[in-house]
């Protein structure tokens, strides 16, 4: 009791807590399961050689309910206090209970001792198996990734949690929060289809402001194309920059590209100050709209960007998704529509299967008659393509992502 709530909603820091106190009470573990609840509460088994131990928590009240069940040798109460002690649990009561009366049971002629040897032959005792899940969602809607329970990186910045998780389908993952930014797997949906369906509208862009970012996948896409001589890249929190530095060298693959000025600052106020008309290219790769990328939604931020845009300027920001967040989703192309003209604010569609729903969007602005709808040089991206090795866009994907079904221009009333 009087746990500390945040570790009672970790999912990932209870399984690893709970492994822990069945080691450190020198049981064999053999597999564990733990599911976090929406939108709060972990439950979980570790699966023992000597039986199990299971919890539920309810972060609300700072409440864990654990059970350790051994039949072996093992001291349940090393476990307990061992949990004890994660848990910040100030209070707590306990029953040890007997079961099982030996006296009034036949016993099978059955070798234990021989049985347990044989195991212990082919078991390694540093592997068993993990069902640990992380899941992004809001009130009614989630996705679900399995991962392996690993925790690379976990730091609470000024502004958000910034965690790096190893999924078992898609590779390690920046999670902000408690929602998934990027996976090692499916990275390249997102950062491909935000960077060249507008270079390759523009031709010949030469100065690019990418708000936001960082995990560095931008970036590297922008910088593949030859012709751009300056990227100023602005990301709010640090501590993203160094987690993805660290463990997703991948995505943060060109932080050292002489192009590069990279600012940790707050990308509204940087708009904000910047002077008119000086960017081709204004790139807003944000998180979703709660927390520090709250401001990047808002009709202020827009306006200066279309001010900072040269008179054939492209916007591009991340759109949310018409599925999953339709309100945010439709008030940005609203806000967009405002300021570039309702024939000037596209949206591209994508696939991202790592986000809640697999349906994502850019969402553009087009200042004046540079338009992704109506490129001509597609030999030019064909060859790029091939070159660089793209896995999402081509040619094609460049037009489709434009198509849109019914509900979603209704959605934008396009
Ligand atoms: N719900 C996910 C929204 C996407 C946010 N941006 C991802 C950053 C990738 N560079």
């Amino acid at each position: 009791m009087n746990c500390d709530p945040h570790v009672m909603n970790d999912v990932a820091a209870i399984e690893r807590d709970m492994v822990g106190a069945a080691r450190k009470a020198e049981a064999t573990v053999i597999n564990s399961t733990f599911h976090h609840f929406s939108p709060y509460g972990v439950s979980g088994v570790v699966v023992i050689q000597e039986s199990h131990l299971a919890i539920h928590t309810w972060p609300e009240y700072g409440y864990a309910a654990v059970d350790v069940f051994t039949c072996g040798d093992m001291n349940a109460w090393i476990a307990f206090d061992h949990l004890k002690e994660c848990f910040g649990a100030k209070s707590y009561s306990a029953i040890e209970m007997k079961r099982g009366s030996v006296n009034l049971l036949t016993r099978n002629d059955f070798d234990i001792t021989s049985a347990r040897e044989k195991a212990a032959e082919w078991r390694n005792p540093d592997f068993y198996t993990r069902n640990v899940w992380f899941t992004d969602k809001d009130e009614d809607q989630a996705l679900s990734l399995r991962f392996t329970g690993d925790v690379f990186f976990d730091v609470q910045s000024p502004f958000q949690r910034v965690r790096i998780l190893e999924s078992t389908k898609y590779g390690k993952m920046l999670a902000l929060d408690d929602m998934v930014m990027t996976t090692i797997k499916d990275e390249f949906h997102y950062h491909e289809m935000i960077s060249h369906p507008s270079l390759f509208t523009l031709q010949n862009a030469k100065n690019v402001l990418v708000i936001g970012g960082g995990d560095g996948g931008t970036v590297r896409e922008v910088l593949r194309h030859s012709n751009i001589e300056k990227v100023t890249m602005v990301e709010i929190d640090g501590e993203v920059i160094k987690a993805c530095k660290e463990h997703l060298p991948e995505i943060a693959a060109s932080f050292d590209d002489p192009r590069l000025e990279l600012i940790v600052d707050d990308g509204i106020a940087f708009v904000k100050n910047a002077p008119d008309a000086i960017y081709d290219l204004l790139i807003v790769d944000g998180s979703d709209p709660v927390g520090p990328a709250e401001g990047l939604f808002s009709v202020d931020f827009y306006q200066n960007c279309y001010r900072t845009l040269k008179a054939d300027g492209i916007l591009v920001a991340q759109g949310e998704s018409p599925k999953f967040n339709e309100k945010a989703f439709a008030e940005l192309n609203q806000t967009l529509q405002g300021i570039f003209g309702k024939e000037n604010a596209p949206v591209g569609l994508f696939f991202v299967p790592t986000y809640p729903t697999g349906m994502w969007s850019f969402q553009y602005g087009l200042k004046g008659t540079a338009d992704p709808r109506k490129v001509t040089n597609t030999d030019a991206i064909k060859s790029f393509v091939a070159e660089k090795g793209l896995r999402y866009y081509n040619e094609d994907i460049h037009f489709s992502t434009f198509a849109l079904p019914n509900f979603v221009k209704q959605l934008i009333q396009q």
